[in-house]
């Protein structure tokens, strides 16, 4: 790629506000119109609703049935995404456009996980032959380190490997190595290192040998300052154990930045690149995933990539009426929009994909957590919801209860695979009738007069049913989308993922904000290194307010 210029070459005018839309106003008035329809009513009328508001792709199935729209509803969702653009701007993105304006980068995730063959070449170079250059670099790495002849220093297999990153440059990696966990060389310990707080590294060299340790300072910039702070402890802690001339067999960078990694000490023949059309939070596609390519082998992550691809092609061709990632961003915005949900949950029924909600939180917030347009101007409507989650069946146990009976309705995405890679059929008969079991009752709720019915059959005197009729109602209606996959495999979580990302652009083109920067994260990067140099130095705090003053204080006292 060429080095960014000073002027942007996106090559779209700046968008009207959204709510001045023709079709955003269409859906206005629909909302009023549907503002009391009930879930319960819309199955009972249409017995065709749940074949007509389902969709598959790439080893995927999306049901989007149990939310509170209809047909009408979906083609007026349509007809604002054709009127904001997203087909132009999706293929925009695809041919490396610089849709990031802010940063003046292309957007090209997705050519990372694109054949050889789609010899993509931009501002004249050729992005698939840096691609597949690297990927070959990551297969021949990994081939070494899992097959026993990449030996540490004293000449003993590797056994563990720390990746040291933080946000794009560890969720991801994180996330995908635990939902593959399956399928992990036996031999090769993960451990992921990122927050600046010590205990995290304590306790990571604690499970460690230095004899045996893979580093992998994973930073796409090589200038964050956990992961700088986290790289020079491990590396202080293993010359504690090994010669200088070790540090080569141990550790190794991936990162956009060769000079930085010079400087740190790392042979830049350790280095595996990558380049600045690499947004973070994209990044486990990249050589970012050097981890996850070193748990699976990388066959396995050839197949994560390959189920990216898949559904990279189903966004780019499918009509946005049957295009699974566009139908989960226009649900997704109405129900944001038009119903008012501030937050959405993610309930994955498979304990691997534990991470899959703090995976999307960064994928989504960071990406549409935005309030001013691509031209500067405010949103003129809310933006991105709350994302979060955790696994069911445990979240049923603790927070569902506000999903039920609280009086927020909190949207939630279900994902299930249909088989399990154990066999304990009766476990997983039960996980996957809590699953739609719980979308069921979110759809359908409870009415009063079904409780006091119960409540009869149970024998409870009139003053009993009166006094508890109320608790045991539930007011239902409440949407839901369900995401169901055969097994979870590389592939299906390698389309999963595209999945998401492709939503969270789509929805960004309707807000008609920048998807690809993340301008909020840097005052407090900035106010941190100012207070930690007044904890670490003899100057006093003077410049803060009195809150900031008074914990600074306190905690130079403790020192
Ligand atoms: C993601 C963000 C952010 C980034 C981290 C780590 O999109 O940009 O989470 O990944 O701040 O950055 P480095 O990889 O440069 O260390």
């Amino acid at each position: 790629m060429s080095q960014p210029t000073s002027q942007p070459t996106f090559p779209f005018a700046p968008q009207p506000p959204l709510t001045a839309t023709a079709s955003y106003q269409a859906l206005e008035e629909h909302a009023v119109e549907a503002e009391d329809w009930q879930l319960r009513s819309l199955f009972a009328a249409d017995a065709g609703r749940f074949p007509g508001l389902t969709v598959d792709a790439a080893g995927l199935f999306l049901d989007y049935s149990k939310n509170r729209l209809d047909a009408r509803t979906m083609a007026l969702l349509t007809a604002l995404a054709r009127e904001r653009g997203v087909e132009a701007q999706r293929d925009a993105m695809f041919a490396g456009a610089r849709i990031n304006t802010t940063e003046n980068r292309a957007v090209l995730h997705t050519a990372l996980r694109a054949p050889r063959a789609s010899a993509l070449v931009v501002d004249g170079q050729d992005v698939s032959a840096d691609v597949h250059a690297v990927l070959e670099r990551v297969r021949a790495f990994t081939e070494a380190v899992r097959g026993g002849a990449w030996l540490g220093h004293s000449g003993k297999p590797i056994t563990d490997i720390v990746n040291i990153g933080i946000g794009g440059s560890d969720l991801g990696p994180k996330m995908v190595c635990l939902a593959l966990r399956q399928y992990a060389h036996p031999r090769l310990a993960m451990h992921f290192v990122s927050n600046v707080d010590g205990h995290d590294m304590d306790a990571a060299l604690a499970r460690v040998d230095p004899e045996t340790t893979l580093f992998i300072v994973a930073s796409k910039t090589f200038t964050t300052t956990e992961t700088m702070m986290n790289a020079q402890t491990a590396r202080a802690w293993f010359l504690q154990h090994a010669p200088e001339s070790a540090l080569a067999r141990h550790f190794v960078a991936v990162s956009t930045n060769t000079e930085a990694i010079r400087q740190f000490g790392i042979d830049p023949a350790n280095m595996f690149p990558f380049w600045d059309w690499v947004g973070g939070r994209y990044s486990v596609w990249s050589a970012i995933g050097l981890s996850v390519a070193l748990c699976v082998g990388f066959g396995y992550f050839q197949d994560l990539l390959a189920g990216a691809h898949a559904m990279d092609t189903h966004f780019k061709e499918a009509p946005l009426e049957q295009n699974m990632p566009a139908l989960l961003a226009l649900v997704g915005f109405w129900n944001r929009q038009f119903l008012g949900c501030g937050s959405v949950s993610i309930a994955p029924y498979h304990q691997d994909l534990s991470r899959f909600p703090a995976y999307l939180q960064q994928l989504d917030m960071e990406s549409n957590g935005k309030r001013v347009t691509k031209s500067g101007a405010p949103v003129d409507t809310p933006t991105c919801p709350v994302i979060w989650g955790d696994c069911g069946t445990n979240g049923q146990h603790a927070y569902f209860q506000l999903l039920h009976q609280g009086t927020d309705v909190t949207p939630i995405d279900f994902i299930a695979a249909l088989r399990p890679a154990h066999e304990y059929a009766n476990h997983h008969a039960a996980l996957l009738a809590n699953c739609f079991a719980q979308s069921e009752a979110f759809m359908k709720g409870k009415t009063l007069d079904e409780v006091r019915a119960d409540l009869q059959a149970q024998g409870l005197s009139l003053a009993n049913i009166e006094r508890l009729a109320p608790h045991k109602t539930f007011p239902g209606n409440r949407p839901s989308n369900t995401i169901l996959m055969e097994y979870l495999t590389p592939y299906t979580l390698g389309a999963l993922i595209a999945l998401y990302e492709h939503k969270t652009f789509v929805q960004g083109v309707l807000w008609d904000v920048n998807s690809f920067d993340q301008w909020g994260v840097e005052l407090g990067k900035v106010l941190a290194k100012r207070i930690e140099s007044e904890l670490t130095g003899s100057a006093l705090p003077e410049l803060h307010d009195s809150s900031t003053n008074g914990l600074i204080a306190m905690a130079k006292a403790a020192v």
